[in-house]
């Protein structure tokens, strides 16, 4: 993934010739098009495929599962043009080796503390032990807040300089990019506030705009 914006756009539009439409528009000035299950489920895996022709595709699958079946997903996701993969880290050590070793050099990503209100009932409590079970997984990389960008700051400390840190909540959750930039993310996710603006390619344009001269 070559970082150009530090834009990642979530594309969670569920119309498939929509997403299309739109990823086409966005490219420009997204480093990366992150999909999750409500395109998937729609538009079918393919889906992975088509992005895959405009940008890095990231797999938001949040594997949470035993060993093989993560397995199983992060092989098949990466086999339909996948460049990263979403994982949860709380399922342990052997789980979180087992992506990374089905990998096949595609980047894993393990989510530390969610964006949500809720994320702060488990995940906040958790931060720690799971970014430091990710670095000795050898993940590439971790999922952290950019509703709380003292959090970010926080897993930056705890992964060192040498991973990425993604950070959605930008934007509809009330999280600015330019912030989470700040505190040590290396890119901003952004879903409803691109691809449900009626003009994706200018909201875009905006969220890169905010981040320029930090990236
Ligand atoms: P939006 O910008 O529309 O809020 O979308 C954020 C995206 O990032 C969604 O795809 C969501 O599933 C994902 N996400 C999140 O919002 N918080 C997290 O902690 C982890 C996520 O993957």
């Amino acid at each position: 993934m070559k970082r150009r914006t530090g834009l990642i756009l979530a594309l969670d539009e569920t119309d498939g010739k929509k997403a299309l439409d739109i990823a086409g528009k966005v490219s420009e000035y997204a480093d990366a098009i992150k999909i999750n299950w409500p395109l998937v489920l729609s538009g079918g895996p393919e889906m992975i495929t088509k992005l895959s022709d405009y940008s890095d595709v990231i797999c938001d699958f949040k594997v949470a599962d035993i060993p093989n079946t993560v397995k199983l997903i992060v092989e098949n996701a990466v086999s339909r043009g996948a460049s990263g993969v979403i994982v949860h880290a709380f399922t342990g050590g052997d789980s979180l080796t087992a992506a990374v070793e089905a990998s096949g050099g595609a980047d894993i990503f393990a989510v530390t503390e969610m964006s949500h209100p809720g994320g702060l009932t488990f995940t906040a409590k958790h931060a720690e032990e799971m970014v430091l079970l990710g670095k000795e997984c050898g993940v590439r990389g971790f999922i952290a807040p950019a509703t709380r960008p003292e959090r970010i700051a926080f897993v930056r400390n705890i992964a060192g300089p040498d991973k990425l840190i993604l950070s959605p909540g930008v934007g509809t959750q009330g999280g600015k990019a330019s912030d989470a930039i700040r505190a040590g993310a290396d890119y901003a996710i952004v879903g409803r506030s691109i691809y449900g603006s009626e003009d994706p390619k200018r909201a875009a344009k905006r969220f890169a705009e905010d981040m320029r001269g930090l990236i």
